[in-house]
């Protein structure tokens, strides 16, 4: 068991430098040699674990959703949604390395036949959404006409628009104001009123969504290896 939890980490670990280094440089410019001398890893343990730059690239892709912590659950699925954006949009900004190293490898082009798929993120957004927007449905809290399947396409799609336009504008300074912009204006074509009133879309609930998301990740890990 002991043995295991090491090579987990050991991938962990590979994974993290590889998405810091497609941050830095792209995906064309990584090299396998600068993950290892980014983690310290020997040539073996990596190739242990991953065949090729590709499948390290696809790796960070994948795991774009679950580099978010879970939210604190609301009491709207609207909220819950909010603050989901709140937070990427703060992790953007404070420069998290797995958000921003797959960010970057899911919205650069690249040169056409690299083998990444950088659809896998992009659905899985869509796809969570979809779920949050179900429950919010069956909840009441959106309005008669919403088709929830184009709206989980619209918040992935619309968001990361916002994200190049603020990465290019302000290198991400602005991040959490133009997401909490964007969300105002989408809840408002969704919610019924009652539910409207009572989103909370202040940019600095980012930061508090935050360190509410990692306090329960910690408790999580607490009792889990009890
Ligand atoms: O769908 C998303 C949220 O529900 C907010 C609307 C976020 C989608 C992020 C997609 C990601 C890929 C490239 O962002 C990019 O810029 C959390």
């Amino acid at each position: 068991m002991a043995q295991q939890d090491r090579a987990i980490r050991t991938r962990n670990k590979i994974v993290l430098a590889a998405a810091e280094l497609f941050d830095e440089v792209g995906y064309e410019a990584a090299t396998i040699s600068g993950v290892l001398k980014k983690c310290g890893v020997t040539k073996g343990a990596l190739y242990f674990h991953f065949a090729s730059k590709e499948e390290l690239a696809q790796e960070v892709l994948a795991g774009q959703v679950a580099a978010l912590p879970p939210v604190p659950p609301q009491e709207l699925f609207l909220q819950q949604s909010l603050d989901e954006a709140l937070l990427f949009a703060h992790l953007l900004r404070v420069g998290d390395p797995m958000v921003r190293g797959s960010v970057r490898l899911t919205v650069e082009q690249g040169i056409p036949h690299d083998g990444l798929d950088r659809g896998v993120p992009m659905q899985a957004w869509i796809d969570h959404n979809l779920e949050v927007l179900t429950r919010a449905k069956a909840a009441g809290e959106l309005l008669a006409h919403v088709d929830i399947v184009s709206t989980a396409t619209l918040f992935t799609g619309s968001f990361t628009g916002m994200q190049v336009l603020s990465r290019i504008l302000t290198g991400h300074a602005d991040m959490v104001e133009r997401v909490s912009d964007l969300m105002r204006s989408l809840m408002s074509a969704i919610a019924v009123p009652g539910v409207l009133v009572r989103l909370d879309f202040a940019p600095d609930r980012a930061e508090r969504v935050y360190e509410a998301a990692l306090r329960q990740r910690e408790e999580l890990a607490a009792t889990a290896t009890v």
